[in-house]
């Protein structure tokens, strides 16, 4: 008899019996405890649980709802093991900021694509959206979630001003929901895009509170797929503590990504990791607390436009404005090239340069089958990988784009005073931006 069937045999008989299987491999290293899992649990026990935010949301608010998630699933490993818990990465696409209409459609993105996904896994089980059809819907192309919450806002907290945790299944039948009755146990709805997914059920929630708050709602003896949609809604439970900035630290990236923005520094900015100082071990578990970061020779602002302009009056300068904000923190710091990431029309940076003259200023500029091959998310990404490096940073404030670059600068230990910089609206008129420092 085989060693498969002898172990399998096992642990049948563990199963009839009740009893712990000593030799049972379910992960035990997203629950920080030695404790054994049972046979039951690593052969029948698996739930997962699916998201989406509200569509307007841009990358890197999305980013930071996946924060939130993948601690409420750390934290519901640690509570509940009888269960194997996983988290099924919501596909990237169809963004309002993503405009390259030139390549095609940019939907259906896998995080593989943008993120290193076996670093996200360090930290507590994901699967992709492709991964988990197979695995869900066992060959079939129809897969059904069991169980869909429709996150709200209650509006009447909004309206008083006071606010207080809620958690209340409240009446669907709203027009603007985006998910359908087909009959009985079928919904369709949006799906990330996806015209094989439907729901056996919808519920609406009146939903105020962090995210571990939800777990009351997973029932995992009745649905085996869970979705929260508008997950947005949801709060922190661990916000700038410990915990977040693990979850943060795994969200490294795709390495072709860190390739193209090495190169892009190599060639462009004089920077290497070697003589920057930015050398960092390719495991994040293993990197360390440290301030002693010296970054390449270049200054590198976040300069945020287009919908900016509009929604953040009180806060964006001119392009004439930020031109002399730069050039008097270059000439300060004795640097005399910028790098600048933008989602400006061609016109403004020119008018950037045009302004700064007397400097190099250079702005990221992908190759078609660069575009092709990592979209407009990818570029997007380089661009803060190559600000994330720079000896100094300066940011637009509140913006989720520039608070990504400063979270990776905080992680890779440059001094705060270089990192949390904005440009003002009126030159040097305006506070110092907030300082979200790492927390190891
Ligand atoms: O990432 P994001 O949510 O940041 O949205 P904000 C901005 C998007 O615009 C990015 C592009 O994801 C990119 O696609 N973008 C912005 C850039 N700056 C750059 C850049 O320097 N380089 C490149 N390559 N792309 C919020 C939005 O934006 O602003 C909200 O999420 C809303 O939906 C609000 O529009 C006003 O936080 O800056």
């Amino acid at each position: 008899m085989s060693i498969f069937k002898i172990s399998f045999i096992i642990v049948l008989i563990a199963i009839a019996s009740g009893n712990e299987f000593e030799f049972c491999e379910v992960p035990d290293k997203y629950t920080d405890s030695s404790e054994k899992c049972t046979a039951r649990n690593y052969f029948t026990q698996k739930r997962y649980i699916l998201y989406d935010v509200n569509p307007p949301e841009g990358f890197n608010l999305r980013r930071d709802v996946y924060i939130r998630v993948a601690i409420f699933l750390k934290g519901l490993i640690k509570r509940n093991k009888e269960f194997q818990w996983q988290l099924v990465l919501p596909p990237w696409g169809n963004l309002y900021h993503w405009r390259s209409e030139h390549i095609g459609l940019q939907e259906l993105i896998p995080w593989g694509d943008f993120f290193d996904i076996a670093s996200l896994q360090k930290h507590v089980p994901v699967i992709e959206m492709y991964e988990f059809m197979e695995e869900y819907s066992s060959g079939s192309k129809e897969l059904q979630v069991d169980c869909v919450y429709n996150l709200q806002n209650d509006d009447e907290m909004f309206e008083t001003g006071k606010f207080e945790d809620k958690n209340e299944e409240t009446d669907c039948s709203r027009d603007s929901l985006p998910y359908h009755k087909l009959d009985h146990q079928t919904y369709d709805g949006p799906f990330w895009g996806y015209r094989n997914i439907t729901a056996k059920k919808v519920k609406c929630l009146k939903f105020h509170g962090v995210a571990s708050d939800l777990y009351q709602n997973l029932r995992p003896t009745q649905y085996r797929s869970v979705m929260f949609d508008h997950m947005e809604i949801a709060l922190h439970d661990e916000y700038g503590l410990k915990e977040y900035w693990k979850a943060r630290r795994s969200m490294r990236y795709n390495t072709e990504l860190y390739n193209m923005a090495k190169e892009y520094r190599r060639t462009f900015l004089n920077s290497t990791d070697k003589n920057d100082k930015t050398e960092r071990p390719v495991d994040w578990t293993k990197e360390k607390s440290r301030r002693n970061v010296k970054g390449g020779p270049y200054l590198a602002v976040h300069l945020r436009r287009r919908d900016f302009i509009l929604g953040h009056k009180d806060s964006i300068s001119t392009i004439e404005s930020a031109a002399s904000q730069l050039s008097e923190k270059m000439d300060e710091l004795g640097l005399h090239v910028l790098f600048v990431a933008t989602d400006a029309v061609p016109q403004e940076f020119e008018q950037l340069k045009s302004y700064l003259a007397r400097y190099k200023v250079l702005r990221y500029v992908p190759s078609l089958s660069e575009l092709k091959q990592f979209k407009d998310g990818g570029v997007a990404i380089v661009d803060q990988i190559i600000c994330s490096h720079a000896r100094y940073f300066i940011g637009t404030h509140e913006s989720t784009f520039t608070f990504r670059i400063q979270e990776d600068r905080e992680i890779m230990g440059f001094s705060s005073k270089t990192t949390f910089n904005r440009l003002c609206k009126d030159k040097n008129k305006c506070a110092t931006a907030g300082q979200w420092q790492i927390v190891w």
